[in-house]
């Protein structure tokens, strides 16, 4: 009986022992809870789609994981989470953040341990040109497959003024790098041209009444209201403004092109105009098999803004690991795969990406939509 239990725990610590299986580990750092969770989840579902579709084609001798962190769109929880993705050993490179104030931080954890970043939502331009900066005594790991705020921001400013000749408008941004940023570009191109920003405020995440800000907005009787910001502060905000009887145009960025801002915003999101960096993904050949794939895979899911650049921005880090970032023995050299992206012609879900010197895509299309019976109806 003793000699029995005596192999049973042989056996069970043989278990214990048994080498780990080694992988290739993508991280993705999103928020994955919170009020903006619905978007850091759906790009999970297009990282993961890239890791499953990897995997089946046998192109790695190791299998690809997934291993996604949330870091709850809060900057010190994304640092919390980029230092704990650096000391994972069999990562090899990091998507996200899908904040920009997340990602400008955590970026610099990255660039200190070589570690490769792929970004598929922050629009801040301000991320990558951080690394342009004398301060900056790490590598240039940070590669941004959106364009930025810069030119999202002079695209709207120059359609509201040009096709949608509105000549006034009240600016209201969140705070946030994304939403005050998104704001200050718009205001910039727009006063340039001509029109007139009659007010340009603040509000915080997080709060839910705005009438007092909308009743003095609807006294100076803009033509428009132009927003930073996320879809549920961006949501409310436009319900809140047709319950007082404002009238103005509502115009918002990529932050609200998402299923979300309709159950926020309800009938109110009506007729909203809402500018996206790319061009709509039913427009590319490559992006119809990925919409396709997506829906397979994800019967109920509602796709969500990003969640076709995380896919194209995991596929672009596993062919940098695949052409330049496996060694002898199969381990990595993670800057061959940094430097491998600075020469990349990429075709893919959102056309061609090249990155230019600042580590930012080339493609630089931006397209606006209306909304019309809960669709954003492409307009250019
Ligand atoms: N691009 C909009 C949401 C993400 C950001 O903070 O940039």
């Amino acid at each position: 009986m003793k000699k029995i239990n005596y192999l049973l725990l042989a056996f069970i610590l043989s278990l214990g022992c048994k080498p780990k299986e080694k992988v290739y580990r993508v991280a993705l750092a999103v928020p994955l809870t919170g009020d903006i969770a619905a978007m850091g989840q759906g790009m999970k579902r297009g990282a993961q789609l890239a890791v499953d579709e990897a995997n089946l084609s046998g192109r790695f001798k190791r299998k690809i994981e997934l291993r996604a962190l949330d870091d709850r769109a809060d900057p010190k929880e994304a640092v919390n989470v980029a230092n704990q993705i650096v000391s994972d050993p069999q990562i090899v490179a990091v998507i996200g953040h899908l904040n920009s104030g997340c990602s400008i931080p955590a970026a610099q954890v990255y660039a200190k341990n070589n570690l490769l970043m792929v970004t598929p939502a922050a629009t801040n331009p301000k991320l990558t040109l951080q690394q342009q900066e004398s301060s900056w005594k790490w590598i240039k790991n940070i590669f941004r497959v959106n364009t930025t705020d810069d030119v999202q921001g002079q695209f709207a400013a120059n359609y509201v003024l040009k096709n949608l000749k509105i000549h006034t408008v009240c600016i209201i941004h969140d705070k946030t790098p994304y939403g005050q940023g998104l704001c200050e570009e718009f205001q910039k191109a727009y006063s340039a041209q001509g029109g007139e920003v009659l007010s340009f405020e603040g509000i915080s995440t997080g709060d839910r009444d705005f009438k007092a800000l909308l009743t003095r907005i609807k006294s100076q009787e803009p033509e428009a209201i132009y927003f930073g910001g996320i879809y549920n502060e961006g949501g409310l905000l436009v319900k809140q403004a047709r319950e007082l009887g404002l009238k103005s145009h509502f115009i918002s960025g990529d932050a609200l092109q998402t299923s979300e801002f309709f159950k926020v915003a309800g009938a109110a999101s009506e007729n909203s105009y809402i500018t996206n960096v790319g061009i709509p993904p039913e427009r590319i050949p490559q992006a119809k098999t990925f919409l396709e794939s997506y829906k397979n895979k994800y019967p109920n899911k509602d796709i969500q803004p990003y969640d076709h650049y995380a896919y194209e921005a995991t596929n672009i880090a596993l062919l940098s690991l695949e052409k330049a970032g496996i060694q002898a023995g199969g381990n990595m050299d993670k800057t061959k795969m940094i430097e491998f992206l600075r020469t990349l012609k990429y075709q893919g879900v959102l056309g061609v990406t090249e990155f230019d010197e600042k580590g930012d895509t080339k493609n630089k299309a931006v397209s606006i939509y209306l909304v019309k019976n809960n669709q954003f109806v492409p307009l250019n």
